[in-house]
C-alpha cells in the first residue's frame, strides 16, 4: 500500500513536467493563411520535438494531392513532402495527425492558397 502511494505521489509530482515535454507544433512552409503566387514544390510542417506523422493530407479545390514524404514514416521535428501531380490555383489544406515524443496525439491543419 506504501509503494502504491508513493507510485501515485511521483506519477502526480511529474505531471507538470510531462506537459512542458509536449512536442509543439511551429510554423511551417507554407505558413498558415499564406498565399502563394506558385504552387509550393514542398511542404514542410516543423515540430518543438519528435513526431510521428501517422497521418498527412494535402487537400485543394480538385480533391487530395498526392504527398511523398523525405523520411517516411519515422518521427521527425521537421516533415517535408513533395506534392506529385498538378496544383490548380484555389483553397488548400494540409491536414496531419500524429503522435510526439510524450506518447500524445496531436493534430492540426495548414491552410493556404494558390493566387490565380
Ligand atoms: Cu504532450
Amino acid at each position: 500500500m506504501k509503494i502504491m502511494t508513493l507510485v501515485l505521489a511521483a506519477a502526480l509530482a511529474a505531471a507538470p513536467m510531462a506537459a512542458s515535454a509536449h512536442s509543439s507544433s511551429q510554423p511551417g512552409t507554407p505558413k498558415d493563411g499564406e498565399t502563394l503566387t506558385v504552387a509550393p514544390n514542398l511542404v514542410r510542417l516543423n515540430f518543438g520535438g519528435p513526431m510521428r506523422i501517422t497521418v498527412l493530407k494535402l487537400v485543394g479545390p480538385d480533391g487530395e494531392v498526392p504527398l511523398t514524404r523525405t523520411d517516411g514514416m519515422k518521427p521527425v521535428t521537421t516533415l517535408e513532402a513533395t506534392p506529385s501531380g498538378a496544383m490548380a490555383p484555389g483553397a488548400y489544406e494540409i491536414e496531419w495527425r500524429g503522435m510526439g515524443a510524450d506518447g500524445h496525439v496531436m493534430e492540426g491543419t495548414v491552410d493556404f492558397t494558390i493566387a490565380p
